[in-house]
């Protein structure tokens, strides 16, 4: 089934006609209403005319999560705010989150976008959709939301967390499909078996998973333990949020990403040039219909290749390759995006910590742990234990309060973290992702 037959299967060179006709608009839409494009583009010496074939739009500079953050947070809006009707942010390099805003015209490409995602994941009109991602600044939850009822299915506002209601709610409301991450498909799963529930009787039939990397192996188990068939769904809330990309049921081979609403470009992260399809890069985006905030070249950081082969399922869109990784630092805990710049900023306004730090990632019962190690003052190594003890409290709890995640802390001595002469190796990730 295909949500949206006439745009999901284009032939490609009226696609790429549509695609051409759409990003001209945009462009001259961004030069004339959005001071940062102006200033980027009359220094690159283009004027949005000068693009006459989706060959051009590589003079165009790149737009990068920096750009966001220095506008934080409507400079890059391309509408007015009384044309804005949402609002939604995701964490940055600081403790300032980068900020997005929806038109009402970008909430309905956005609900036709997860609409169409959903139907390629195999889900239709009469599904019972748990929605299990987060309700709130994340685009997660209200992404999926909007997307569940504009295919008239029956949509179940859960939200994380609560796990035993979750599963309760599943088998008593006749769930069909999940959507949530995979990691917390997992942790499901185990708290299922721990009530004595069995995961397989329940009328499951497919999880729509994303948000964080996942790899093959832990397809093979979530489809095993939960048994349904696992979906792969990527996207990132400067560009949209869920439902940029993908994969369909019938190849379940590569996401297939929205071309009519986006242009996908691979990129060398080091050189900026563009690779062949096939070969891993940087994925950078740029999109061609959002009204609130569009952004030309934005560099995601994802690392993946694309592939243009025709579909067995019949769409035209290109496939990207499930996100092998990142070209920055950031981490996902939890499905809560992290840099470790924004740990040591918290640890440094911390008195007696000292500047030395390491963050262990791990993943423990198929749930994400950060253990912070950080030097403290040797004076209060002789201390009372209760002082170190006060001192760990307050480091979980300014890490909790900041970036809303869970840690432990562990205390160490002065010098106890191995010292690097080149890059500090401030992260140790345990996760098997691919
Ligand atoms: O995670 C949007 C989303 C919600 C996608 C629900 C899918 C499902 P952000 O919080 O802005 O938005 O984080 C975006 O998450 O740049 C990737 O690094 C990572 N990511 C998202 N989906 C996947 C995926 C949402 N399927 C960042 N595989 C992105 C790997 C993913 N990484």
């Amino acid at each position: 089934m295909i949500y949206n037959e006439e745009f999901e299967t284009l032939p490609r060179p009226a696609l790429e006609a549509l695609q051409l006709k759409r990003l001209n608009d945009t462009l001259s839409r961004v030069y004339a209403n959005v001071p940062f494009y102006k200033q980027s583009f009359d220094k690159a010496g283009i004027r949005p005319d000068s693009v006459t074939s989706l060959e051009d739009l590589q003079k165009l500079p790149f737009t990068y999560k920096q750009d966001m953050r220095d506008s934080y947070p409507y400079g890059l809006f391309a509408a007015p705010m009384e044309d804005i009707v949402r609002i939604h942010a995701s964490s940055g390099t600081t403790g300032k989150p980068t900020v997005v805003g929806y038109t009402r015209k970008d909430i309905e490409i956005w609900a036709e976008l997860m609409a169409r995602s959903f139907v390629a994941a195999g889900a239709h009109k009469g599904d019972i959709i748990h929605n299990a991602y987060g309700y709130g600044l994340f685009t997660g939850g209200l992404g999926a939301h909007y997307g569940a009822e504009r295919l008239g299915a029956s949509v179940i506002p859960m939200s994380g967390g609560n796990t035993k209601k979750q599963i309760m709610i599943m088998q008593d409301f006749g769930s069909t499909v999940l959507t949530c991450t995979p990691s917390y498909s997992l942790f499901l799963a185990e708290a299922a078996e721990e009530e004595g529930i069995d995961f397989k009787k329940l009328k499951l039939h497919v999880g729509i998973f994303g948000a964080e990397p996942w790899s093959e192996a832990m397809r093979v188990e979530i489809e095993a333990k939960l048994d349904i068939c696992a979906i792969d769904i990527y996207g990132l809330s400067e560009i949209m949020g869920p439902g940029v990309a993908i994969e369909c049921r019938v190849a379940k081979k590569g996401l297939h990403i929205w071309e009519d609403h986006f242009i996908a470009e691979i990129i060398d992260p080091d050189t900026g040039e563009l690779l062949p399809p096939g070969e891993k890069g940087e994925l950078v985006i740029t999109t061609i219909t959002k009204q609130g905030i569009p952004l030309i070249r934005y560099r995601t950081r994802d690392i993946t290749s694309i592939n243009y082969e025709p579909c067995a399922c019949g769409r035209t869109h290109a496939r990207i390759d499930r996100m092998s990784g990142r070209s920055d630092d950031m981490l996902i805990i939890r499905g809560v995006n992290v840099f470790p710049s924004q740990i040591e900023s918290i640890l440094m306004g911390i008195e007696g910590v000292e500047p030395h730090y390491l963050l262990i990632v791990d993943r423990k019962d198929n749930l994400d742990t950060l253990e912070v190690q950080v030097e403290v003052d040797e004076r209060l190594f002789s201390d009372e234990i209760k002082h170190l003890q006060t001192l760990s409290l307050t480091i979980e709890k300014a890490i909790k309060d900041l970036l809303g995640i869970t840690c432990k802390t562990r205390l160490v001595e002065p010098r106890t973290i191995a010292r690097s002469e080149g890059k500090a190796k401030r992260v140790i990730d345990n996760r098997k992702t691919v």
